[in-house]
């Protein structure tokens, strides 16, 4: 693979940018692979990124039923943030937005990250103390968050309106080195990295079967024919209780719709992310000048990448109450994906019934800041056989224990 740099671009430019490769290969699936990950998102890409650099196993198939970053990785809001209140959640999301900070570099692809600072507002007296605690709990964990006042909240975002016709912010859970970054970017980032490495990222082809002996997994079925395996790792978000079904367990999952919009690009109006979870939405700048907006999930399980309509209309009332300068700006786009949410908002990344089968899903409403923490928790797990203590916590076995890592605060999101 030619690296891209600034020498690059500028040779291409002299010569019609006819020299160009193509990003990733498009193989033939062979018949035998070390590891199969099922699912191109950012969560499979990343793992099988970090199974051949962290761990040397470059025998690896990504298989994909659509096109990668397909899914959630590319419908996403894309904000980064980890201002969650348990340890085990902190310990993840912060590696993953570690690792952001450097992943344009460790990829050579720019996955323009951005640490604009995100922003929680605090709208009642239960959401100030809430994100107080969160603040403390932080402080301990290392993460660099700070709750912030009213004024300050308007330093940071004047366009905020800091009385609200329906609730006034009362402060915000600030963090600094929050921001967002291009999530097709980050899907195509890994790829490349990963197709670098000799594997195989298999596109259109979808895992219908997965086959086992003996009680461990021998390998799937796709569209495309068999392919062997050692060990299986199930990366496929909003479908997880399907694959999980055809490797023969049951997932305490449930699948439901959230959508997202953008505006008409308007001139830079707010350098922050925003999230105002009392009112239901939030809101940041893309480099191109749109809105991005996005409000709670569907109310319903349901495997349809639209949402349900009143969303829009509830979403955009509380962003137009919390910034009345959009109150005239017109819609370019809707969307949406399909979620999958767990009882405690936590992920799963576990070992599972079936020997040398791994999953790593329920990442929910929340799982684009974690792709690359998930990944390098996930790899480590294949590789060793067992979770390492980046994931050690978020167990299948929790939910029997009852030993729950409440996040349904942190997950910022109404669901
Ligand atoms: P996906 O990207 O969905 O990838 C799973 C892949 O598996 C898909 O490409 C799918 O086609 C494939 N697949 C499924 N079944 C099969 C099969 N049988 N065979 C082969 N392949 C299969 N998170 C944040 O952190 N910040 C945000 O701002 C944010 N905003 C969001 C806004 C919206 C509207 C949505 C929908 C989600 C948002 N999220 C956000 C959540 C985030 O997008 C997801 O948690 C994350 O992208 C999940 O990544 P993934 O790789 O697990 O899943
Ligand atoms: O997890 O920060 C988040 C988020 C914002 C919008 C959707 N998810």
């Amino acid at each position: 693979m030619k690296r891209y740099s600034a020498f690059a671009i500028a040779r291409e430019a002299l010569r019609h940018h006819t020299g160009w490769e193509r990003a990733w290969a498009s193989p033939a699936p062979r018949k035998r692979y070390k590891v199969i990950i099922v699912g191109a998102g950012g969560h499979g890409l990343a793992t099988a990124y970090y199974l051949g650099k962290n761990h040397g196993i470059t025998d690896v198939a990504v298989i994909e039923k659509g096109w990668l970053g397909g899914g959630n990785t590319g419908r996403n809001t894309t904000i980064i943030r980890s201002n969650y209140l348990q340890d085990p959640s902190a310990a993840i999301y912060e590696k993953a937005r570690a690792l952001y900070e450097d992943l344009s570099q460790d990829l050579n692809y720019n996955v323009m990250f951005s640490p604009r600072g995100v922003m929680m507002l605090a709208q009642t007296e239960h959401e100030v103390r809430g994100y107080l605690r969160t603040a403390h709990a932080n402080a301990l964990q290392g993460v660099e968050t700070e709750f912030v006042g009213p004024d300050r909240v308007k330093e940071l975002c004047p366009i905020i309106n800091i009385e609200g016709p329906r609730y006034p912010v009362l402060g915000a859970l600030w963090q600094p080195r929050g921001g967002t970054a291009r999530h097709d970017a980050v899907a195509w980032g890994y790829a490349r990295a990963c197709s670098a490495m000799g594997m195989h990222i298999i596109q259109q082809c979808e895992v219908t079967g997965v086959r086992s002996e003996g009680g461990r997994v021998t390998g799937v079925e796709t569209t495309k024919g068999e392919i062997g395996c050692d060990s299986l790792g199930i990366v496929v978000a909003g479908h997880s209780g399907v694959l999980a079904e055809m490797a023969g367990f049951r997932l305490p999952i449930e699948s439901v719709a959230l959508q997202a919009l953008v505006s008409e690009p308007i001139k830079p109006c707010m350098d922050v992310v925003v999230m105002a979870n009392t009112v239901h939405g939030y809101m940041s700048q893309s480099d191109k000048g749109e809105m991005v907006i996005g409000g709670g999930a569907d109310g319903y399980n349901n495997y349809t990448q639209r949402g349900s309509f009143h969303h829009i209309e509830e979403t955009v009332r509380a962003l137009v109450e919390t910034f009345p300068m959009i109150s005239r700006l017109k819609m370019l786009r809707q969307w949406g994906g399909i979620v999958d949410m767990t009882g405690d908002r936590s992920p799963i990344i576990s070992p599972t019934p079936l020997g040398g089968c791994y999953i790593n899903c329920g990442w929910g409403t929340g799982g684009f800041k974690a792709i690359p923490g998930s990944g390098w928790a996930m790899a480590d797990m294949i590789a060793k056989g067992a979770p390492g203590p980046l994931c050690a916590d978020f167990g299948l076995d929790r939910f029997r224990a009852g030993r729950f890592i409440d996040e349904s605060v942190a997950a910022g999101v109404a669901h």
